[in-house]
């Protein structure tokens, strides 16, 4: 088997959370950005993060406490991590506090977007199911597509999990950029998702580096559904896989829109791909007990 380190995992979960602590102040109107000033640090001074640090956080707690994705504890999970000040999605804000409340929750996965939401809200935690499965790809297909079931049913929703998923995966796994978008182009079924792949594959061919935040913004989008981020982020990791993370973040700022969550997702996959000794130390919350639960995703996976 391919040898893979401890230090990976961790930089993996570290860099989600570091993209979305660091974006968090950009993300949203001038209200939210007031609001962020207000509350975007602990008393401790520390950068706090948002919804997508903590399902994360929650989906990884999760499976090492059951051993593999079960659902119906992910959701209750998933509702005990709810807090308003995390700024969740509006759709998945209401599943939550249904769930909170009780209600089953197939019932409330359905209670808001017939279809399940199209939101980047499942592809936002994926790489925590491609730390969890780094040694098994069958199993880590499937366990994304199942844990969208709770708040993203909508097919969206779901390939741009595996998506993520999967470039996160093949990081970890030091794939080549070419590789790398080989191995996504072969699970892409959705043609606007794969149109995109096809732009990202133009790019690593030409070795193109230049171009502006505003022009991939305007190819790859920079919102809050799966489709207009999921790409944005990928696009973003395999440009500044070899970069400095500061550099990566600085991109993602200049792009806008949802950033705190398309620099988690590219932070997650940088992580991957660099490990801990290249992440920006800054103070971060609960950096010290992220970093544990990315050894605990790593012991799993080593054979006894
Ligand atoms: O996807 P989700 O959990 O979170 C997305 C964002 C991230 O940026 C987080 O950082 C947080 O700030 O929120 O949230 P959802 O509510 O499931 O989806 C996000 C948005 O996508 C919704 O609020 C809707 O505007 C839109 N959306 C849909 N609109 C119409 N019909 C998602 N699905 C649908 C749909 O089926
Ligand atoms: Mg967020
Ligand atoms: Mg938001
Ligand atoms: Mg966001």
């Amino acid at each position: 088997a391919m040898k893979l380190s401890s230090d990976y995992f961790s930089a993996c979960l570290l860099g989600l959370a570091s993209g979305d602590a660091l974006g968090a102040p950009y993300e949203g109107g001038f209200l939210e950005q007031a609001l962020w000033r207000a509350i975007g640090r602990t008393r401790a001074g520390e950068r706090r993060w948002t919804d997508d640090t903590r399902m994360s956080l929650d989906l990884a707690e999760s499976l090492l406490a059951r051993g593999e994705l079960d659902l119906a504890d992910l959701a209750s999970r998933f509702a005990k991590g709810y807090a308003w000040s995390r700024g969740y999605g509006q759709g998945t804000a209401k599943i939550l506090k249904r769930i909170k409340r009780g209600q089953d929750w197939q019932l409330a996965s359905r209670s808001v977007f017939s279809q399940g939401s199209y939101g980047n809200g499942a592809a936002m935690r994926a790489p925590v199911i491609a730390l969890f499965y780094a040694r098994d790809f069958s199993a880590m297909l499937h366990a994304t597509s199942e844990s969208a079931r709770i708040t993203h049913s909508h097919p969206l929703g779901i390939e741009g999990a595996v998506l993520v998923a999967l470039a996160c995966y093949a990081l970890l796994h030091q794939l080549s950029t070419a590789d790398a978008l080989t191995l996504l182009t072969s699970h892409c079924a959705d043609p606007r998702l794969a149109g995109k792949l096809d732009f990202l594959q133009c790019f690593s061919n030409s070795g193109k580096l230049a171009d502006t935040p505003r022009f991939i913004v305007g190819k790859l989008g920079n919102g809050m559904t799966a489709e207009t981020s999921c790409l944005t982020a990928i696009y973003i990791a395999l440009r500044f896989r070899h970069s400095p993370f500061e550099e990566m973040m600085a991109f993602a700022i200049d792009c806008g829109g949802d950033v705190d969550t398309i620099a988690a997702m590219a932070g997650a996959m940088w992580g991957a791909a660099n490990g801990e000794k290249r992440l920006p130390p800054f103070l971060l919350e609960k950096r010290s007990y992220i970093r544990h639960i990315g050894q605990l995703l790593f012991d799993i996976n080593e054979p006894a």
